[in-house]
């Protein structure tokens, strides 16, 4: 989603609002710009698409300034066009934004109706215009932002220069984060710690309704009643080499060799290696008082829940029922008995599963944050919080952050087996002892990416491509097709293996490619005879298992990746870097943009 840079410094603004720009392009964003103080008068430089192209609107037309505010835009309200870029700017002051802001519509009619002309087709630009118009009335910088935020309704983290006012500027959130970040002379803004890491690690997480003003030397903050508030000071340790490709082509790629290591920091983290126990330091949960768990998340996030369903079903005897957080928050959800919620986000700032998290606690659920970002809304909110210790994660599309996520709801899952006692001791060993070795498990998988490249290049000509899986193998499949959409652009879809006959079938023909993520478990036998029905009607198969798998379906598959034996529990684990390896190599091989694939956002804070 969008990103927000603001710099009062002692050197040129410019080339470090670019920089910043650039380490926020990971979220994901279709347009950019950047305004200055020049002489006092605010200057602006804005283009549509990536970064490079606002690059050399600055070759063509220099931005001098110490004091500037940035902004990489993710269009919700208005064509990805220059002229809806952000900053937007009037006479009087310019305004970067993230979030959307609900009633423009009617605060737009209403100023047009007292003769402010808007330039643009976005929400953002009410603000601008409204600031401009307390400005207008004589009111103080503080003063018309507090008036204008009044009046908006919705989601937003803004920051604002202002005419002739080289030493201050003001940034607010209420929805969206925003941090401070203290330098030495000078202060920065940012809608996360990435952006201003270059230029400092001592950052202030802004609370929600948070107002701060600030100069190159002095900040003040203020909460959603106006009034002063001290909020402390981190340390942050994103330092730079936490964003850096390193060898790898793409962040993709390294992320996706960063699986085993954000498997083992999770694992490591809710287990007790030398006991073989499980420890949920955070979790405030009682699982043997509990009758019904529901997890909620978006895309990939829900997709771990998926494989989480069948975890704690199969070894707690508690019903679980998984939802999207859109689709979860307005359903009137009805859980009978005593229910825990978990809420699965990477950024922990999904809009809508922080909604969902909301929607749960005012029913009186507990609730339990899985997230990525340890001082993110979802882990502040929630009862209780387990980390994934995936680290920063930098490529829109996740896969080191699910493996984090299957970690913790794997170590979760047992623990509620324990503490409704349908795990007895040595079972939980056995079942830690699994997990411990799974880290090991993700890096033989990964070995396996020759075998898997050449998959890749021969699918990569398919118009669609169906994914099938069985068991915990199926969310597995969805999974795959989610991945290989959202980078490669090729219509993917996941299919229970044994619904295929119920119409998917439909689709086979010999330039349709099915990839079957099948271990050999008690299943096996059964997806064999759905890889066979496929294999009768042309389909070219490719099939993901282990070395008894492939010996039993040899001569129905085009393709074979042998995956490393495992214990069905640990299935999932091993499967995700296969079929997220197999995205990756598609998407090369037809030449996206991997990192940043078209339309999407990494951290999705509006609706
Ligand atoms: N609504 C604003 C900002 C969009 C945004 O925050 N995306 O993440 C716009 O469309 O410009």
């Amino acid at each position: 989603m969008c990103g927000i840079i603001g710099i009062i410094g002692k050197e040129p603004a410019t080339p470090r609002l670019i920089e910043a720009l650039k380490r926020l392009e990971y979220r994901g964003y279709d347009s950019a710009g950047v305004a200055t103080l020049v002489d006092g008068h605010i200057e602006r430089r804005r283009a549509a698409g990536k970064i490079v192209n606002l690059e050399k609107e600055i070759i063509d037309a220099p931005l001098a300034g110490n004091t500037g505010i940035g902004h990489t835009r993710w269009a919700t309200h208005g064509a990805p066009t220059e002229r809806n870029a952000h900053p937007h700017a009037t006479a009087r002051v310019a305004v970067v934004h993230n979030g959307i802001i609900e009633n423009f519509r009617t605060l737009r009619e209403e100023l047009i109706s007292q003769g402010y002309v808007f330039d643009s087709e976005t929400d953002t630009e009410v603000i601008t215009q409204l600031i401009s118009h307390y400005l207008d009335k004589g009111e103080t910088p503080r003063e018309a932002v507090i008036k204008a935020l009044a009046r908006v309704r919705g989601a937003f983290a803004i920051a604002c220069l202002f005419t002739g006012k080289e030493d201050l500027m003001i940034g607010a959130r209420q929805g969206s984060p925003l941090v401070v970040g203290l330098g030495d002379g000078e202060i920065f803004l940012g809608s996360d710690a990435i952006a201003v890491a270059p230029f400092t690690n001592r950052i202030i997480y802004l609370e929600e309704g948070d107002l701060v003003e600030f100069s190159a030397k002095t900040y003040n903050i203020y909460d959603k009643d106006r009034k002063e508030i001290f909020r402390p000071v981190a340390i942050v340790s994103a330092s730079a080499a936490a964003v850096e490709k390193g060898n790898y082509r793409h962040f993709m790629q390294k992320e996706i060799h960063e699986e085993p290591d954000a498997a083992a920091r999770t694992i490591g983290h809710y287990l007790d290696p030398l006991d073989e126990k499980v420890s949920l330091p955070n979790c405030g949960i009682n699982f043997a008082e509990i009758d019904q768990i529901l997890i909620v998340g978006c895309g990939t996030a829900y997709l771990s829940g998926r494989v989480a369903e069948y975890w704690f079903e199969q070894l707690s005897g508690i019903s679980c029922e998984t939802d999207i957080a859109s689709e979860f928050r307005y359903r009137r959800p009805v859980v009978a008995g005593r229910a825990a919620a978990i809420f699965i986000s990477q950024s922990g700032e999904t809009a809508d599963t922080l909604e969902a998290l909301r929607l749960c606690k005012k029913n009186g659920w507990k609730t339990l944050g899985v997230v990525n970002v340890a001082t993110s809304s979802i882990a502040r909110e929630a009862d209780a919080v387990l980390e994934t210790l995936a680290g920063p994660e930098i490529g829109v599309a996740s896969t080191k952050a699910f493996v984090a996520q299957l970690s913790a709801l794997a170590a979760t899952a047992i623990a509620a087996g324990v503490a409704k006692g349908t795990i007895d001791a040595e079972r939980e060993k056995d079942l830690a002892r699994q997990l411990m070795e799974t880290p090991r498990l993700i890096r033989e998988a990964l070995e396996m990416e020759n075998a898997i490249e050449e998959t890749a290049n021969d699918i990569s000509h398919a118009k669609s491509i169906l994914y099938i899986g069985r068991g915990v193998s199926y969310p597995i499949a969805l999974e795959a097709a989610l991945k290989l959409k959202e980078i490669s652009y090729i219509h993917a879809e996941g299919y229970a293996a044994g619904e295929l006959k119920h119409g998917p079938i439909a689709l086979i023909d010999e330039y349709t490619p099915v990839i079957a993520v099948a271990p050999y478990d008690e299943l096996m036998e059964k997806t064999i005879s759905n890889v066979q029905e496929i294999a009768a009607r042309g389909g070219p198969i490719t099939l993901l298992s282990d070395a008894k798998g492939i010996e039993e379906a040899a001569d129905a598959v085009k393709h074979s990746v042998r995956a490393p034996e495992c214990e069905p529990f640990q299935a999932p684990f091993v499967y995700s870097p296969l079929i997220h390896m197999l995205a990756y190599h598609v998407a090369v091989a037809k030449g996206t943009d991997v990192d940043q694939p078209r339309n999407l956002a990494k951290s999705v804070t509006v609706e």
